[in-house]
């Protein structure tokens, strides 16, 4: 979706936690890549959908944040959540999933490859053993919010919350997933179930994958139970090809593959509208981890692998690919490595690493 003019909006979103240390260094990259290779990037910088600004207002967002992003051409988003100031179900379900749902960015798109210079905890892997992709169904499914929450306090209390799937929505990421899976090397497609104790959506969800398969016959597909898929991920990582799941099911396989190739700090995201009508947002897999924000030690490589898929998204082709040889060549330097990956690079040295790479 190159603009003719090659000049793109690009709403800025930190966050919380190490999304305020870790999107720096993704827009350090950008503005390398925008000099290097001759486009204009209009970076807005937002304060809203973090915990600070639900300090400041009692919720995530102003009411026209609709109206503040519109025209934009892309989010590029950091990390929500701060537990000790806002419950993280209020935190996310106001800024994060607003935005997927509403922009309906029906697929959650997650690398997961075992990179050169990031130590794998399975034993023998070499980078290009592990390469896949998760496509995360992103807009309904175990994240619909609909149930209810009877006779809260008493020894009578009931909770109850329903999975929500759609044959339209199912389908199209399913289509998405086996479309992906038509133009790699191996075309494969797993599909992740659940059907004997889940026993109403998951034969659903595997009824419907059978239902298009035939629409693409050069792809051979299998489905798993989640539990022995999970179990897979660590055992048999270099057997996926794409795997498509259910929006639960894709949160845990997205943050577990990243960690079975070495650190999830590394892992992108791109939660995409395939059909353009709305803005797509690109984020690092990763939290706002509290537990060591404002130390200037977290790893921005997710931060800026998802400003690759975002310059992908937008059709600069080659500045992406700049930025991703930049990072890897950061990966297996002496100087870039964050402590996750057994350096003593700062957030911001990993950075200006990446970004003087970037021409
Ligand atoms: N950058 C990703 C992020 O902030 N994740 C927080 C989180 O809890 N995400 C859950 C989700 O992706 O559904």
């Amino acid at each position: 979706m190159t603009n003719t003019d090659r000049r793109y909006r690009i709403a800025v979103i930190p966050g919380d936690g190490i999304g305020k240390e870790v999107m720096p260094e993704g827009v350090r990259a950008l503005e390398a890549a925008a000099a290097a290779f001759g486009f204009t990037l209009d970076l807005e910088w937002h304060d809203f959908a973090c915990c600070d600004y639900y300090a400041r207002h009692g919720q995530m967002m102003p009411d026209d944040w609709k109206a503040r992003l519109d025209g934009v051409d892309a989010l590029f988003f950091g990390a929500v959540g701060w537990p000790d100031t806002v419950p993280d179900h209020i935190s996310l379900w106001q800024s994060l999933l607003q935005f997927r749902r509403e922009y309906d960015q029906y697929v959650n798109l997650r690398p997961v490859r075992l990179m050169p210079g990031v130590p794998c905890p399975l034993a023998g892997r070499k980078p290009g053993d592990i390469d896949f992709w998760v496509v995360r169904e992103n807009t309904e499914g175990e994240y619909s919010s609909v149930g209810g929450h009877m006779f809260p306090g008493t020894d009578r209390e009931i909770v109850i919350q329903e999975t929500v799937m759609t044959r339209h929505g199912v389908d199209r990421v399913l289509r998405y997933a086996f479309d992906l899976a038509s133009k790699r090397e191996r075309r494969h497609l797993t599909s992740a179930t659940k059907s004997n104790g889940i026993a109403i959506t998951m034969p659903f969800w595997d009824a419907r994958v059978e239902a298009i398969a035939p629409e693409y016959p050069g792809v051979t597909h299998d489905k798993y139970h989640i539990d022995i898929l999970t179990a897979q991920f660590v055992m048999n990582p270099q057997r996926f090809d794409v795997v498509v799941a259910s929006n639960l099911f894709g949160d845990i396989l997205s943050d577990l593959g990243p960690a079975c190739t070495g650190t999830i700090g590394v892992a992108p995201s791109a939660n995409i509208n395939p059909d353009g009508r709305f803005p797509s947002l690109f984020e690092p897999v990763h939290g706002s981890a509290p537990d060591i924000a404002g130390q200037g030690i977290a790893n921005p490589v997710g931060q800026v692998w998802s400003a690759v898929m975002m310059l992908e998204h937008l059709g600069e082709a080659e500045a992406a690919a700049a930025i991703m040889g930049a990072i890897e060549a950061t990966l297996v330097s002496d100087n870039g490595r964050t402590r996750d990956l057994s350096g003593s690079a700062s957030t911001e040295a990993c950075g200006k690493a990446i970004a003087s790479l970037i021409g």
